[in-house]
């Protein structure tokens, strides 16, 4: 059976209003560029007729301007999950134009087997190599494209010829078993192969191919400032002793990382430090610094859901292929993300916080309480099953006026329960073992800006005077970004007016 090529219009055309639809990729890595383009413009022109066209969009992880920039402009999307930050997306969750939902990216394609969120209608994958009895290979993300490739009522193939070079043997596609009948998943180390190289596809719900020719569009890092390579600089010589004083086994451990400029300030930094080991990584993705710090031979293995790359470190990669072969596996984020694979592994997963507060709590999400930012993306899958979870941020933000240490975080993602460590330009705060007056001593000693170390001190003070295991004065605990919002600035908070 041949599969016929078809205009991006025409694959538009079978997707319809209410349709849950499900894409590959994760990040821009792997994600469709060109059927959402006319599917925007198809929402656009029906919306101007006063007909309503809205999609459910289920992906991997975050997007790009061609998925979630397009269909949000066009106020096309009515359910969305799990990470988004495209920011015109996020301007519609943050104004309830759309049902944005956040959840553990390890979860989704599970999820989607088990019915929670109804039929998949449609699947958008976008492959590099093809052939007519159904077989394909992926791109430089996976995301969830085995399971919405077999969910999926219908499939569009989206096949870039951008790539001038073969992605073959790069991809582990895999699809665990559901309960009752799940098995262990056994990967043992981070280059264990346990799935195909090749995505198969019945061929018979395939409605054709639209072939496109765009890059992934991934902008470079912002340079490392003096912050992130102090928070880099902290991170690496706390786990440098780590493995003096044996808490780590001598051979070190997996890293797990997230992404941003933090994220990616951490791994040069760890690159640079020649207490820190050569080592593998078992993580989301991989981003320009790993690239980098495998080439200097420093990072050996790295098993990812994508290759987020910047276009030039893309060039860069695809012209010296053949070298990162033995060196990057890609899996399904249900897989790159297993709990069960963090635990075993024991991984060191380094993720990013907005704030934390000085019992240990951290939010990754959203500012002041109510504005989303991204979503946890794969942090929370890490974070609560890894042998060392490290949370990292600047200790300021917005010219000082923000401190990202507070009495008490305006959303938890992580919980004190789980997060063992933090980490700021100022120094490392090991919660390990310490009770909650313990952590606030740690925190605000070695994490808070000096700034702001008074102020947390005054409310560790009034606090006391309630009492309890952990101490708090609920009158007073959101005092930094109620006066953030009265004034600008968190400095202002003055917690003389709660001592009554
Ligand atoms: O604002 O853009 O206006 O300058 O947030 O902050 O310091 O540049 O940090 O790029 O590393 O992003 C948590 C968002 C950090 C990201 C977050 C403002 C700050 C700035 C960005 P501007 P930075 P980064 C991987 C796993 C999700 C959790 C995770 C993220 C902007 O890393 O989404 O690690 N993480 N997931 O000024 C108000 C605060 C603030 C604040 C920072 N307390 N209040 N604004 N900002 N702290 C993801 C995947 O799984 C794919």
């Amino acid at each position: 059976m041949s599969i016929p090529f078809i205009t991006a219009e025409e694959a538009a055309s079978h997707i319809k209003n209410g349709d849950n639809v499900g894409f590959s990729g994760f990040t821009a890595s792997g994600t469709p560029k060109v059927v959402t383009v006319a599917l925007a413009k198809r929402a656009k022109e029906l919306h101007e007729k006063g007909e309503p066209f809205k999609i459910n969009l289920f992906t991997g992880a975050s997007t790009n301007d061609h998925v979630d920039g397009e269909l949000a402009r066009a106020e096309a999307i009515g359910i969305r999950t799990p990470y988004q930050s495209h920011s015109d997306a996020r301007k519609l969750a943050n104004r309830g134009a759309i049902h944005y939902f956040d959840t553990h990216l390890s979860h989704v394609s599970q999820d989607l087997r088990y019915g929670f969120y109804g039929d998949l209608d449609v699947a958008i994958i976008e492959v590099t190599e093809m052939s007519p009895n159904g077989e394909f290979i992926l791109g430089a993300g996976l995301g969830m494209a085995p399971t919405i490739a077999r969910m999926a009522k219908k499939v569009i193939i989206e096949y870039s010829s951008y790539y001038r070079t073969s992605f073959r043997g790069f991809h582990d596609n895999y699809i665990p078993l559901d309960p009752p009948h799940r098995r262990e998943i056994p990967i043992y180390k981070p280059s264990d192969r346990i799935g195909s190289t090749i995505l198969k596809i019945d061929p018979a719900k395939i409605i054709g191919i639209v072939p496109s020719n765009d890059s992934e569009s991934i902008k470079p890092f912002a340079a490392s400032d003096e912050v992130t390579e102090r928070i880099g600089a902290n991170v690496c010589h706390f786990l440098g002793e780590q493995l003096r004083t044996g808490r780590m086994p001598k051979e070190f451990l997996p890293i797990q990382s997230g992404v941003g400029n933090v994220a990616n300030a951490v791994l040069y930094g760890l690159g640079n430090d020649p207490d820190i080991p050569q080592f593998e990584m078992y993580t989301e993705v991989i981003q320009d610094a790993v690239m980098t710090l495998m080439e200097e031979g420093k990072c050996k293995f790295a098993s990812t859901c994508a290759l987020t790359f910047s276009d030039d470190a893309m060039l860069h990669f695809m012209d010296n292929i053949d070298f990162f072969r033995d060196k990057i596996l890609m899996r399904p984020g249900e897989i790159s993300n297993h709990p069960e694979i963090v635990r075993r592994l024991g991984l060191i997963a380094m993720n990013t916080a907005l704030e934390a507060d000085i019992f240990g709590n951290v939010n990754s999400t959203h500012v002041l309480g109510s504005k989303m930012m991204n979503g946890i993306g794969g942090s929370a899958d890490f974070c609560r099953n890894a042998y060392l979870s490290i949370f990292s941020c600047p200790s300021v933000q917005k010219n000082g006026a923000i401190s990202a240490i507070v009495p008490m975080v305006s959303h938890v993602d992580h919980s004190e329960h789980s997060v063992k460590v933090l980490v700021t330009e100022q120094g490392v705060a090991d919660l390990r073992g310490k009770d909650p007056r313990q952590r606030a001593e740690t925190i605000i000693e070695n994490c808070a800006h000096p700034a702001y170390r008074e102020l947390l001190w005054d409310y560790v003070k009034l606090a006391e005077k309630n009492g309890g295991h952990t101490p708090h004065n609920l009158s007073a605990s959101f005092a930094l970004h109620q006066a953030f919002m009265e004034t600008g600035d968190m400095l202002k908070a003055d917690f003389a007016r709660y001592d009554k």
